[in-house]
């Protein structure tokens, strides 16, 4: 059975960055049909004991074709939104610290061109998707879009997303409208760097 998070803020506490109606929508229908579909489709091929980050690792272990494709999309659906909520805080925005802070200075220069290429992922990414930073177990860090709800878990290159910006217009079209780019530069005003740094820590320490 796969749950959900709670979300640790209230629908409004985003705001102005992520409005009230946006995310009320994008939790309580979106991500809740996402989970069901998930639970379902789990259900049928008898895979719901698994953890999910194993699960979308292993897609390919699933022989029914209807089943894996549920399993793609809505698993990709329920884990990538359970990491998007996660991963954003009313007192978010600003820089990280410690080991993230290091890998990321390291690997893209500063903070600032970091964002800037994410940013560039994530608004050149044709059709509905996600931008994402990830991390393998060795502390490497790396972009990447991917359409639709597949991440980098399907790819097979050990690389565990730790923060994703989800670029469907369900996310950000109420207030937003055409502009996906200011959504993704308000977006960074509500990141919590502190859970980004954590996933990452997490992922290190094996
Ligand atoms: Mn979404």
């Amino acid at each position: 059975m796969f749950n959900q998070i709670q979300l640790p803020y209230a629908y409004d506490a985003l705001e102005p960055h992520i409005d009230a109606l946006t995310m009320e929508t994008h939790y309580s229908k979106h991500h809740a049909a996402y989970t069901k579909n998930l639970n379902d489709a789990a259900q049928k091929a008898g895979v719901e004991d698994k953890e999910i980050t194993a699960l979308l690792s292993s897609l390919d272990s699933i022989s029914d074709e209807a089943l894996k494709k549920a399993i793609r999309n809505n698993g990709g659906g329920f884990y990538n939104h359970n990491l998007y909520f996660s991963t954003m805080s009313p007192n978010g925005g600003g820089q990280p610290a410690g080991p993230l802070k290091d890998a990321l200075e390291k690997t893209f220069g500063s903070f600032s061109d970091f964002q800037n290429q994410l940013s560039g992922l994530a608004a050149g990414q044709f059709g509905s998707g996600w931008g994402w930073l990830s991390a393998n177990r060795d502390g490497r860090l790396v972009l990447s879009a991917s359409a639709n709800q597949d991440n980098p878990l399907m790819e097979g290159g050990g690389f565990v997303p730790i923060l994703g910006i989800d670029v469907w217009e369900h996310a950000y079209y109420l207030k937003y409208k055409n502009l996906r780019a200011d959504y993704i530069k308000a977006f960074f005003n509500v990141i919590d760097w502190k859970a980004v740094a954590s996933n990452y820590e997490n992922i290190i320490n094996g």
